[in-house]
């Protein structure tokens, strides 16, 4: 089964592979089949964004379609970055800006603790939804540390396995990650919808 992943980004498009593929789901960019559809990301949650995302490129391409809406929540930041994660700071920071900002925002405080989420939506041409959402707890770091990843991945720090996201390999940040959560309970939601359709 084939789905259009409405995102500019490839490393959610990476991370979802490496663990849909095994269960003989290709996901693929919108780029990959000619859309580029812009949407606003006006939902108040990570679950309204997702879905925000995923319908309008379903209704784009005609494909059954994907989306994962995700940020980082710092708990002395009263839960921000959180949906604004991608737009931290302003449109000029890349990644490492919006880190590094983070740590900014952060510094002289001893409270690091946050969580990162992921929300996933997927919804078909007849109007069917899956939503799926997966949750990993852990601290923001003092300085960054590791080069794996993409986005706040060397500053989110793990403390059960002492390393950042950042410092893990693909297969040990999908075990533990709020994505690879999320996509574990996807799975199983889909293997369960599809059963009901034959
Ligand atoms: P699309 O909306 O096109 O999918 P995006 O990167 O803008 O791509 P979001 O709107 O969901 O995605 O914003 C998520 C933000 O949280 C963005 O800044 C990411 O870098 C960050 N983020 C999400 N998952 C992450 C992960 O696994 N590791 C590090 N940062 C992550």
């Amino acid at each position: 089964m084939k789905f259009i992943l409405a995102s500019q980004n490839p490393h959610k498009l990476k991370e979802m592979n490496d663990i849909l593929s095994a269960h003989g789901i290709e996901v693929v960019l919108e780029g990959d089949v000619g859309l580029h559809v812009e949407v606003e990301e006006t939902g108040s949650t990570f679950a309204e964004n997702a879905m925000l995302k995923a319908k309008a490129v379903m209704e784009a391409s005609g494909l059954p379609a994907i989306a994962d809406d995700s940020g980082v929540c710092v708990d002395a930041l009263n839960g921000a970055p959180g949906v604004y994660s991608a737009r931290y700071g302003g449109p000029e920071l890349d990644d490492a800006g919006r880190y590094r900002l983070l740590l900014e925002n952060l510094r002289g405080q001893t409270n690091r603790t946050a969580h990162f989420i992921s929300a996933i939506a997927c919804i078909f041409p007849n109007g069917d939804t899956i939503e799926a959402e997966g949750i990993c707890p852990g601290t923001i770091a003092f300085v960054p540390m590791g080069n794996g990843g993409f986005g706040y991945d060397p500053v989110f720090f793990l403390p059960q396995l002492k390393k950042t996201y950042a410092q893990l390999t693909p297969a040990e940040k999908a075990a533990v990650s709020h994505r690879g959560k999320a996509l574990a309970v996807f799975e199983e939601k889909l293997k369960a919808y599809l059963a009901q359709q034959k």
